[in-house]
């Protein structure tokens, strides 16, 4: 399988997160993606490739102006007040408050935070850039024929919304990649993610619309981040009620349960007639994951891999979440290797 990697994700590397009322070591690491990039190589996957620049055009199909300009932007004026080190939020837009974006930096953070966990550094835009290009040079290979592709995105995309950046996420790398289909001719694009939490930001983006289908398999946000959306009975709005599936499920889950829910977002992709796959996948299912409660093991993956494959549909794999680094290589090649294996 085709692999699309871009050196310049280190160039986001968080000192620390807050987390549990503390700073603690960033999970979020350039760790992550060298370790993914080592294992692909290892087991001789295929070829690496960089990605392509696609400017700001294909990001403004997702995000709004003003929030791109705030990603670009925001280090620099946070360094002018607070000197160097990372940006972090500490007052938010909430209810009841105007909706509109102040001039004061600390303002403009929170307006545009979901979280205070998700650092902007200095190499936070440079990064987050770079990792839409990995997704949209891999939808670029899908759309010229290719049966499957691997963004090898870092950072995240999938808590990112139209004008949120949260969960390590910036810019929404799958959304941005789905969205590029669809502006290129693909009729219907479905997106299933198969990352620990809830992809919120990818659902939001499409949740009045009938030509993206979004179907997620996730920890309870009753119980686990992002805690505000991803139960079972958001099904879409408007024209797009019915292409929402949200799939939550409990703590400790394994795979004989996992699977079921895989089968039934299979179903919903089948249902849909897809015609591009977006897998938003996160490995942060794995039993080993520090900040997750799955309870997979890495000869699991391959079985995901498999069933994905059997769809039968081009497909991209966009790297999100997953946070054990010593087996992150492995969980994430096996669903690449289980999917080459019914599908190569
Ligand atoms: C856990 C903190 C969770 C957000 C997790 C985002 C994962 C993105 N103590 N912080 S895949
Ligand atoms: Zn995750």
């Amino acid at each position: 399988m085709l692999t699309v990697y871009s050196e310049d994700h280190a160039h986001h590397h968080a000192e620390a997160e807050l987390a549990g009322g503390r700073m603690r070591p960033a999970v979020e690491v350039p760790a992550r993606a060298y370790a993914i990039l080592e294992r692909a190589r290892a087991v001789g996957l295929g070829e690496v490739v960089p990605p392509a620049e696609h400017g700001r055009a294909p990001l403004e199909r997702v995000h709004s102006p003003s929030y791109l300009s705030f990603l670009e932007s925001a280090w620099e004026a946070w360094r002018e007040v607070h000197g160097e080190g990372d940006a972090f939020p500490i007052r938010w837009v909430v209810r009841g408050m105007r909706q509109q974006e102040p001039k004061a930096i600390e303002g403009r953070v929170g307006y545009y935070a979901g979280d205070a966990g998700s650092p902007i550094t200095a190499g936070t835009w440079r990064a987050a850039r770079a990792s839409a290009d990995v997704a949209l040079s891999g939808m670029d290979q899908v759309l010229a024929g290719r049966g499957s592709v691997f963004s090898l995105c870092r950072p995240p995309g999938h808590h990112a919304s139209r004008d949120v950046f949260s969960g390590y996420c910036y810019l929404n790398n799958a959304a941005v990649a789905a969205q590029a289909a669809r502006d290129r001719g693909a009729g219907r694009v479905a997106i299933v993610d198969i990352d620990y939490h809830h992809g919120d930001g990818t659902q939001t983006v499409f949740y009045d619309r009938a030509d993206v289908l979004f179907a997620s398999i996730h920890a309870d946000p009753a119980e686990e981040y992002p805690y505000y959306l991803g139960y079972g009975d958001e099904r879409g709005a408007g024209d797009g009620h019915g292409f929402n599936l949200n799939l939550p499920l409990a703590a400790g889950t394994r795979y004989d349960r996992y699977r079921e829910a895989l089968d039934a977002a299979c179903a919903a992709v089948e249902a849909f007639g897809a015609d591009v796959l977006v897998i938003s996948l996160g490995a942060d299912t794995y039993e080993g994951d520090p900040i997750s409660n799955f309870a997979l093991t890495s000869p699991d993956f391959l079985r995901i891999g498999e069933r994905i494959a059997r769809l039968g549909r081009p497909t991209l794999f966009v790297m999100e979440g997953g946070y054990a680094v010593s087996a992150l290589g492995e969980n994430v090649v096996n669903v690449l290797a289980g999917f080459e294996e019914v599908a190569p």
